[in-house]
């Protein structure tokens, strides 16, 4: 088992680590007595999965204790990664893979009578975050194990993630996700590594015993930080991470004082706000304004993780003036951005550093990425309610502008223009703090995450900073884990690989390159359509067993998966079906290309826009679906509850991905990877990473359509008026009436109106300037599907030249352009069970 090699512990059939069947048997057997407390007889499914995860936790433990005490080590450099968000999929699967054990695995399930696919099927996936932000975080994790980097993941154990979403007669419900209801075998708590964390109250001066004029924050409550760590173990090496999500708890179950005097009700109700903090994920999308408990959710974890940091610091015998040797933290969006004035209150109030070596140290350590130039997206928070959740960091903060202020002023000549848009805080309404600004400045390096988007970052949202400081702003491209998005979603794909050029791949994902030549391989080809076609039937019962709509695996799957925006235009593929319907209506011997256009993607709740889109797709598809003259030819399904576990059952099914956002608008997009890497062709926009999807397959195997960023701008500079689209061209024309009419919605002309009227009248996302360029490039991409060896072709050449696209790409990027990192490989620590319970 090469995967053990280094450990000692596991060359002995030790019941905890041994690997054999037997063993993997037995363990499976005692944990389910041992730990569930369940006979056989009486378990559960769950049951047996649990048993089952903690046989597999057992496993990582030398190593995950071993990079642990790796990362201690003072000489050893560690990247924290901040993080409001971790979107991470099951863990069984992926450590299976990750850990090389999933043959012996299986096999011990099987000899236990039981079902393997039943029991992976049983992981609750944590949902703890909203989409591609979170889930870029959790393959970078899973990136960063493989590549030996020594790191922790810093972020919220949210009790209920991303709400379960149900579909009733066509609209979005809203559940609450409950992941934590029968038990995560996958975390440890440490209380004993607790921190406390200080909200409100006010701040003061003092005099400390050198005399030098000092604050101090004197916090109105105190909320504890409880960790939470969850390994995540590197493909095929030693490295097991942590990902370390903190919980909110009170600090003392009651508050005493209330007590005694009777106030029972009021006593427990503070234990409770404390809690809230860390109780549900917000969705994106929401209007900010005054929400409090987002700001203290933001506030909470990066004082948290903070002080882990300080603290892990301090123990390895090093001084705080080199802490940022030891770490560099990335700083996930503007989410953790106060990070910034809580680094240097711990430093400068706390530890008694200078200001000015305070902001030298902080401003080595962080380092911010930025995820949208949507400028409503772009955080920012009332001077009134930042102040009085975080006085002294306010304090802070208006010191740290001041100072750049006036140096600003030396540079720009006071030029008022430059000053307001360089400034910390926006003077609007009453001010706010801008996070964006607050990053930048307090960071160095920021980077975007797309070539297009870090071009548009530096052009937009942060121009003067890029001006201030040339260099600081780079690219570093997202990328996607190859072990979660092609081993694991796409098994057979996989051996595939592996069958032709050896399993070198799965760490290096540009290896995949050498399978070219087989595009021209008959053989091969056929090959490759049968998967295809084999996980499209799988598809295909899914989806009758999920919504009861049959599809056919012989028709082109057209898929667009994510979160619902009006930016991702998931109404223009609307617009594209209702076209076709009416072609096949007015000309029932059509020839074309059967279709299935599938649709997954949960709405902000508070976003009536985009859920009145779902109700679009999924009236549209109530009427196609059912009309008996259409038959195989289109079928529209909604698939409810999109998440991880779900993508990857649908991106290895795609034949076509719709990538299709307003040119500008999507900073990278992370989807167009997974699907691509699966064979799947992309109609797309030039906009994100499809950009750097176009050139690598080249302009021959990408359907591209659409404005271009320039052409956006310039459109709307002109004066766009996207009713003169409607009126010239009598196919949109004709579809938008039929919308209209109320066709799709039992006659009732009122459903759809706010959508097609802010089409005709406003439509900021230029659906209507784009319509026609899409439609003719579906009908290319019809008349190509027709072909399927041609399409074969195409499909291979694809997939292959996504070597690119692995996060283990984009880690080394990070690593060498912007964190100055290196591999520290895990040596194995001997666990000696002699010696257990020993105090040494
Ligand atoms: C902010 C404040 C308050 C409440 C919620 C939020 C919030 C939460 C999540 C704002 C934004 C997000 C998520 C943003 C996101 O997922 N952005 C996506 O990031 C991907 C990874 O870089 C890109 O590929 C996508 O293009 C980008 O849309």
């Amino acid at each position: 088992m090469t995967a053990f090699v280094n450990c000692p512990t596991v060359d002995i059939e030790d019941d905890r680590t041994g690997l054999s069947v037997e063993t993997l048997r037995r363990a499976l057997a005692d944990n389910l007595f041992y730990i569930q407390g369940k006979w056989p007889e009486v378990a559960s499914t769950n049951d047996f999965y649990l048993a089952l995860a903690y046989t597999v936790r057992d496993r990582m433990m030398p190593r995950w204790l071993s990079s642990t005490r790796t990362l201690m080590k003072p000489e050893v450099r560690v990247v924290t990664y901040l993080s409001a968000e971790f979107l991470l999929g099951p863990h069984l699967g992926r450590n299976l893979i990750n850990l090389g054990i999933e043959e012996p695995v299986k096999q011990a399930v099987a000899e236990s009578g039981l079902d393997f696919t039943e029991l992976i099927a049983q992981e609750e996936e944590p949902g703890l975050g909203n989409g591609g932000l979170g889930r870029l975080a959790a393959c970078y994790m899973e990136s960063l194990a493989s590549e030996q980097i020594p790191a922790i993941g810093y972020g919220i154990r949210y009790e209920f993630g991303i709400f379960d979403q149900e579909i009733r007669d066509g609209w979005q419900c809203e559940i609450t996700d409950k992941w934590l209801q029968y038990g995560n075998p996958w975390e440890i708590p440490h209380p004993e590594a607790s921190v406390t964390v200080g909200f409100g109250g006010h701040t003061e001066g003092y005099t400390d015993s050198d005399g030098r004029f000092r604050k101090r924050w004197i916090p109105g409550k105190q909320v504890k930080g409880i960790p939470y760590d969850t390994p995540i173990p590197g493909y095929r090496v030693n490295t097991v991470n942590t990902l370390r999500l903190w919980k909110a708890e009170a600090v003392e179950s009651f508050d005493f004082q209330s007590f005694n005097v009777g106030n029972y009700y009021g006593a427990v109700d503070s234990k409770v706000t404390s809690e809230n903090i860390s109780k549900v994920l917000y969705p994106n999308d929401e209007q900010l304004e005054g929400k409090q408990l987002r700001l203290e959710q933001q506030y909470f974890f990066t004082a948290c993780a903070l002080q882990d940091m300080i603290r892990i610091h301090l123990a390895s015998g090093r001084k705080l003036d080199s802490f940022c040797e030891k770490f560099t933290a990335q700083m996930n969006d503007t989410h953790p951005a106060v990070a910034v004035a809580e680094l240097m209150r711990l430093l400068v109030d706390e530890h008694g550093m200078g200001w000015d070596e305070a902001w030298a140290v902080t401003q080595k350590t962080l380092a911010y990425t930025n995820h949208t130039l949507l400028p409503e997206a772009l955080e920012k928070w009332s001077l009134s309610l930042f102040g009085s959740l975080l006085p002294r960091h306010l304090e802070i903060i208006f010191e740290i502008n001041q100072r750049f202020m006036d140096d600003m002023r030396v540079r720009y000549m006071n030029d008022p223009g430059k000053l307001a848009a360089l400034s910390l805080i926006d003077d609007n309404d009453g001010g706010y703090v801008r996070m964006a600004n607050l990053a930048s400045l307090g960071s160095y390096a920021i980077n975007g995450v797309a070539a297009l988007h870090s071009e548009l970052v530096k052009k937009t949202i942060l121009k003067d900073f890029h001006e201030l400081f040339p260099g600081k702003i780079r690219n570093v491209t997202n990328g996607v884990t190859p072990r979660r998005w092609i081993a694991l979603a796409n098994p057979r794909l996989a051996a595939l690989y592996t069958e032709k050029i050896g399993d070198g791949w799965l760490h290096n994902l540009e290896e995949i390159g050498q399978l070219e030549g087989y595009a021209d391989d008959p053989g091969f080809r056929a090959h490759w359509r049968q998967i295809k076609r084999d996980i499209k039937q799988e598809l295909a019962t899914y989806i009758y067993q999920r919504t009861g709509i049959a599809v056919s695996p012989d028709s082109m799957f057209d898929i667009l998966v994510k979160r619902i925006h009006e930016y991702k235009r998931q109404h223009l593929d609307v617009l594209h079906i209702i076209t076709l319907y009416e072609r096949l209506k007015a000309n029932p011997n059509l020839d074309m290309a059967p279709r299935t256009f599938i649709f997954g993607g949960k709405a902000a709740p508070g976003y009536a826009m985009a859920k009145l889109m779902i109700k679009f797709i999924t009236a549209v598809g109530d009427v196609i679906n059912h009309d008996p003259t259409i038959g195989d030819r289109l079928k529209v399904v909604f698939l409810p509850d999109y998440n991880v576990k779900f993508g990857q059952r649908v991106y290895p099914a795609a034949d076509l991905s719709e990538q299709i956002s307003t040119a500008g608008k999507e900073a990278s997009g992370t989807g167009n990877m997974k699907f691509s890497m699966n064979g799947a062709l992309t109609i797309g926009t030039l906009d994100g990473a499809n950009v750097e999807i176009r050139e690598l397959v080249g302009d021959d195997n990408f359907f591209l359509f659409g404005l271009t960023t320039d052409g956006v701008d310039a459109l709307k500079a002109s004066g766009y008026n996207p009713w003169d689209y409607y009126t010239s061209n009598p196919q949109l024309k004709e579809v938008i009436d039929l919308v209209q009419s109320g066709f799709f919605a039992k006659g009732d002309s009122n459903l759809f109106r706010p959508l097609t009227d802010k089409l005709l009248y406003d439509d900021p996302f230029m659906l209507m300037a784009d319509y026609q360029s899409y439609i003719d490039c579906q009908d290319r991409i019809g008349a190509a599907y027709q072909d399927q060896e041609h399409w074969s072709r195409l499909s291979i050449i694809n997939a292959v030249r996504m070597g690119k696209f692995s996060s283990d790409r984009a880690i080394r990027d990070y690593c060498r352009d912007i964190w100055q990192v290196s591999p520290a490989p895990v040596e194995m620590m001997a666990y000696d069970q002699s010696q257990a319970g020993l105090r040494v």
